[in-house]
């Protein structure tokens, strides 16, 4: 297991990579290239001075997140074949810059949904927050007038302004399309990419979708065991792989993480973690929290066990934090709820496998 952090280059960040390094046990981080448009190929200069920039600091960059989809692709449009060997060919220099992993999503039109950014918390702490109805009532555009707004001019990763103009024809296109054809379309991306990501080397880890239920008659696909089950079947190489990330799944009830962790970590089909907590109000109303587990409803302990226990040998990374101590930094994304989670995700890894001797 490695454990990293997330972090967004080109001073897009208020985390430096000296505190990156200065967090004990975090080895590496998981980076992207916002500033290139969806759908575009990763020029391999870039990701040079992009991995000489993390090595310089002395961190590893193994694992990219995200390559965001281009729509075409998860519309089936004919575009589409054109952003696949775009795809590919990203895939292709990721791999030359030494990157193992690729964490990427294939949510249609929006990425993440929250109602606010930085609600606070009891303890004078702000986190971000969920509340169905007034996501609902919200149209997605709205939604993202309100992210942008307490984003503290940081990017927000999924919320990229090129996707912005054109959401309301997209969540019209998809009214029009089926569950079914979806699948299909994201079968064809993965038949079309895997054996390319065999050939590079680079595990491709799907994100879940977050939340992991229906919103604006969107079709939802990685939002529960089964599903991950069928979304694994449609190819079945090592590569087509998951990052299992508990809060995203977590939100909904039904899930049961550490369940879920056994059985696609047993299989290897787990190559990134994301790991947070997160506390509901009721079944679909929640707070994001503190990673400890007497802070929220997940039991991480269950949780880094269920890692452990199928000898899990991918990357870590604590997900979302507070923001806490008059930090600010991008929402979900400042250094000091983070480096506890970290910290503390390392202190349970460590007991439970000295408990195993
Ligand atoms: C939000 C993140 C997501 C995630 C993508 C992966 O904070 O968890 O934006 O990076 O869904 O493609």
């Amino acid at each position: 297991m490695k454990m990293i952090l997330r972090w967004f280059p080109n001073g897009d960040d208020s985390v430096t990579l000296q505190q990156i390094k200065q967090t004990p046990g975090v080895t590496g981080v998981a980076t992207c290239l916002p500033q290139i448009p969806v759908g575009e190929v990763w020029p391999l200069e870039v990701l040079e001075a992009l991995k000489k920039e993390i090595n310089d600091a002395g961190l590893e960059m193994e694992v990219i997140e995200s390559v965001n989809i281009h729509e075409d692709i998860k519309k089936g449009l004919p575009e589409r074949e054109q952003y696949i060997q775009n795809y590919i060919k990203t895939l292709e220099n990721i791999s030359k810059v030494g990157v193992k992993c690729l964490c990427y999503n294939f949510m249609p039109v929006i990425d993440w949904a929250r109602s606010d950014l930085e609600h606070p918390l009891a303890d004078g702490s702000t986190a971000m927050a969920y509340r169905h109805e007034e996501v609902i009532k919200m149209n997605p555009a709205t939604m993202a007038d309100v992210m942008a707004s307490k984003a503290k001019g940081y990017s927000l990763p999924g919320w990229e302004p090129e996707r912005l103009g054109a959401m309301a024809q997209d969540i019209e296109f998809y009214k029009n399309m089926s569950t079914e054809t979806y699948w299909e379309n994201m079968k064809y991306f993965l038949d079309a990419v895997i054996p390319y990501a065999e050939k590079y080397d680079i595990k491709m880890a799907i994100h879940p979708d977050d939340p992991p239920w229906p919103l604006y008659d969107l079709p939802k696909v990685i939002t529960n065991i089964e599903n991950v089950r069928k979304f694994l079947s449609l190819n079945e190489s090592v590569y087509n792989g998951l990052t299992i990330c508990s809060g995203s799944l977590g939100s909904s009830l039904d899930n049961d993480i550490p369940e879920i962790i056994k059985e696609f970590s047993g299989q290897g089909r787990v190559h990134f973690a994301h790991i947070r907590n997160l506390k509901h109000l009721n079944e679909k109303d929640f707070d994001e929290c503190a990673h400890l587990s007497q802070c929220g409803d997940l039991d991480m302990f269950e949780i880094v066990k269920a890692y452990h226990d199928t000898d899990y040998t991918g990357y870590i990374r604590p997900d979302h934090g507070r923001m806490l101590w008059g930090e600010k930094a991008r929402p979900g994304y400042g250094l000091y709820d983070r480096a506890l989670g970290a910290n503390y995700l390392l202190g349970l890894w460590e007991a439970i496998g000295k408990m195993k001797k």
